[in-house]
């Protein structure tokens, strides 16, 4: 007898709607924004058909709405390892590493996501995932206490770890094992109004890191935002004041361009909510917490190294001229420099692939794909392109930007201060504690790159170009 299992990607789309669903009831104002979100894509559809035609073809359209990312913050090594077993049952999987201590945030963090290009298309769910670098709080007995209370808790339903071993066994998860799976996962990523910690150790805590109360003090990882897919991220900041969201004072990334690339994005602060902590004899047990927020997303292409350079020269300039003051101060300065400075990006399509700054997505024109192997074509590719038989598409960004992250968590722990620190990087750990090495997110956009450039030779006729 053959089993039939659930497919991974399917799994995957189940877990991102339950959780939608659990963060829309958790958290109503993130409701508010995905309706904003909703209108001003509709919109933007409707004032560009082109637009509109070019995401009917690529089947974009009724994947709009679903959330693009989550993201949560890890206490331990062993939290950590334990998740990335959660999330391969579903299909994602670690790239990238991400330093945020160089921005003053003393954790590390890889995004687990799906890796193929057909995963991604079918749903390109994908969690930021933050470790706590405990060996960054610098008071000893703080450390040794916040260590201990993460050593106590279990953020994994035992239903849960289970499955994940049955699905490590068996290769796989049935239909209905699988919705056990979905709802089970999903305990560890609700919030908890009931802290683990008295509101003294929480004070104790928040006052060496808001990050690490926010980590250290709970049953669990609560998801701390989702994100939706804007396809005009400045309407969306610009109308959420209007609809009493209030946004952080810039969008992260790099400026409004023609030629979209990698990711812009931006957040509404984050809510007051009411917690109450471990009763103890001297003091009241009821306080506040910020955590939680969302946010929301517009991505563009995949830079190669080359323009990854550039792109971080070009911001790191910008911000060595202006720096964004806690409450907001100099953010129109900040965008107009942000612009001006871009101007040296070439935002022409062509120009970012002759220039070698992009990654694209080569395929054969109707022209193309009515070659012979007989045919005598022109000998490379410049020059197929410019006779008409080769097209080219931008590979979409589909990871994260440390400068930008740090910027969403920053305005998420109650400043919109830009702080630019030192770096101290511990990737080995983060590895050994995750239980196997990231996956290189350039390396994998050369390689989408480089397979499209074959099959279409292949197409052509022409496999030896
Ligand atoms: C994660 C912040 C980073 C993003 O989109 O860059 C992030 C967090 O606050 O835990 O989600
Ligand atoms: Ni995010």
């Amino acid at each position: 007898m053959t089993t039939q299992f659930a497919h991974p990607d399917d799994i995957r789309t189940r877990f991102s709607k339950a959780m939608s669903e659990m963060y829309r009831n958790e958290v109503p104002q993130y409701g508010t924004l995905m309706e904003l979100v909703s209108d001003v894509n509709d919109a933007t559809l409707a004032n560009d058909p082109a637009l509109q035609e070019a995401m009917v073809r690529n089947d974009e359209l009724d994947r709009l709405d679903i959330e693009r990312h989550g993201a949560i913050r890890l206490g331990t090594a062993e939290e950590l390892f334990n998740i990335r077993r959660v999330f391969a049952v579903m299909g994602m999987y670690p790239v990238g590493y991400y330093d945020l201590s160089v921005a003053g945030i003393p954790v590390h963090s890889t995004a687990f996501r799906p890796v193929d290009d057909k995963a991604l298309s079918r749903n390109p769910f994908r969690v930021f995932t933050s470790l706590l670098r405990l060996e960054l709080i610098e008071d000893e007995a703080l450390r040794a206490e916040a260590a201990e209370i993460l050593g106590r808790r279990q953020i994994f339903t035992a239903p849960a770890l289970a499955l994940v071993e049955k699905a490590e066994a068996d290769g796989g998860l049935s239909d209905a094992d699988a919705d056990d799976f979905v709802r089970e996962a999903l305990e560890t990523f609700r919030w908890h109004n009931d802290a683990t910690v008295t509101l003294a150790a929480y004070k104790r805590l928040h006052d060496a890191h808001r990050l690490i109360a926010d980590v250290v003090s709970f049953k669990g990882p609560h998801i701390n935002h989702l994100t939706p897919r804007t396809l005009d991220i400045d309407a969306v900041q610009a109308e959420m004041p209007k609809r009493g969201i209030s946004p952080k004072a810039v969008i992260e990334g790099p400026p409004r361009r023609k030629c979209a690339i990698l990711l812009r994005q931006t957040s509404f602060k984050a809510l007051e909510e009411g917690i109450n902590f471990k009763p103890s004899e001297d003091q009241q047990s009821s306080g506040m917490h910020t955590a939680r927020f969302g946010e929301i997303e517009q991505r563009g292409v995949a830079l190669t190294p080359k323009g990854r350079k550039l792109y971080d020269d070009l911001l790191a300039a910008v911000r060595r001229d202006v720096q964004v003051g806690a409450s907001g101060g100099k953010s129109k300065d900040y965008n107009v420099q942000l612009t001006e400075t871009f101007g040296e990006f070439p935002d022409e399509w062509a120009d970012l692939r002759k220039q070698e700054l992009a990654y694209f997505r080569y395929s054969t024109t109707e022209k193309g794909s009515r070659c012979s192997p007989h045919d005598r074509l022109p000998t490379t590719l410049d020059a197929l392109i410019d006779a008409g038989f080769i097209r080219f598409d931008p590979i979409v960004y589909e990871d994260f930007l440390p400068v930008s992250a740090a910027g969403i968590f920053q305005s998420n722990l109650g400043t919109d201060a830009q702080q630019n620190y030192s770096e101290r990087s511990n990737r080995d750990a983060f590895e050994n504690g995750l239980g196997s090495t990231v996956q290189d997110e350039l390396a994998l956009y050369a390689e989408a790159e480089n397979r499209s450039l074959d099959q279409t030779y292949e197409t052509l006729g022409h496999p030896e170009l």
